[in-house]
């Protein structure tokens, strides 16, 4: 089980990498992104966006065909439901106040979640301000919370660790201007025992270093790895200097 994988690792003190594929990309860069992936191994592929217009099962199916990475469908909306995947980040938007991304698209796709027999994962999202409006932000309808008000992050971590959520997700958008800052990701990391995800913005080795060594356990990469894929490489050595 996935999940089971990320806690032996957070215990074992052990960072993940996980690269985020967005399946409006095409299919033409999308092997030459996977050779790099089999290359370097990532932990994990995150599968999915706020707004896709081409088919994310054929994505997850090239990926599957080529490459034996674990898949993660990272849905936007229920409408991102497909079955072969190894797990499915189950998140709930709870630093915003819309009760769509709260629960009703989990309504929406529960049953045939459910009958997949996929894992889940429990995620809480939390989306923090990155210096620009950012495609999760208009199409949630939610307000990010500032990057000075860390408190704010803290109190939203922990409601979602005590409502049951078994990851915390602290995101600033793909392609934000600013990645979440160190100082909030350590607070969080600080006040929740659940395993951390940061992700949005991250564009170097630097970056990475500097969320991993604030308290991330796993960071995710979409935006500069597909413009960039040779930076894998780099990415990959940044998590293993990291290793505690
Ligand atoms: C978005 O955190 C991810 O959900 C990745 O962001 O595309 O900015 O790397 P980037």
């Amino acid at each position: 089980m996935i999940y089971e994988e990320i806690r032996q690792k957070v215990a074992e003190g052990k960072k993940m990498l996980a690269v985020l594929i967005d399946p409006d990309k095409g299919i033409s860069s999308l092997s030459y992104f996977i050779q790099q992936i089999n290359k370097f191994s990532p932990d994990f592929i995150l599968v999915g966006g706020s707004l896709i217009f081409k088919s994310v099962e054929k994505t997850i199916e090239t990926i599957k065909k080529e490459c034996s990475v674990p898949v993660i469908l990272f849905p936007g909306n229920a409408l991102q439901f497909t079955g072969n995947v190894d797990a499915i980040l189950y998140l709930s938007l709870i630093s915003g106040r819309n009760a769509e991304f709260l629960i009703g698209q989990h309504v929406a796709s529960s049953y045939a979640i459910k009958k997949s027999g996929i894992e889940t994962l429990s995620t809480g999202y939390i989306l923090v301000d990155g210096g620009k409006p950012t495609s999760v932000e208009y199409m949630s309808n939610t307000m990010p919370i500032p990057p000075d008000k860390s408190e704010i992050a803290v109190a939203t971590a922990i409601a979602g660790e005590l409502i049951g959520n078994k990851l915390i997700y602290l995101e600033a958008g793909s392609g934000a201007l600013h990645p979440v800052p160190a100082t909030m990701i350590a607070s969080v990391k600080k006040n929740v025992d659940i395993p951390l995800i940061v992700g949005g913005g991250l564009r170097s080795a630097s970056d990475i270093q500097s969320a991993l060594q604030a308290g991330a356990d796993i960071v995710v990469v979409g935006n500069i790895l597909e413009k960039n894929p040779e930076l894998l490489e780099d990415f990959v050595n940044a998590l293993t200097d990291c290793q505690i």
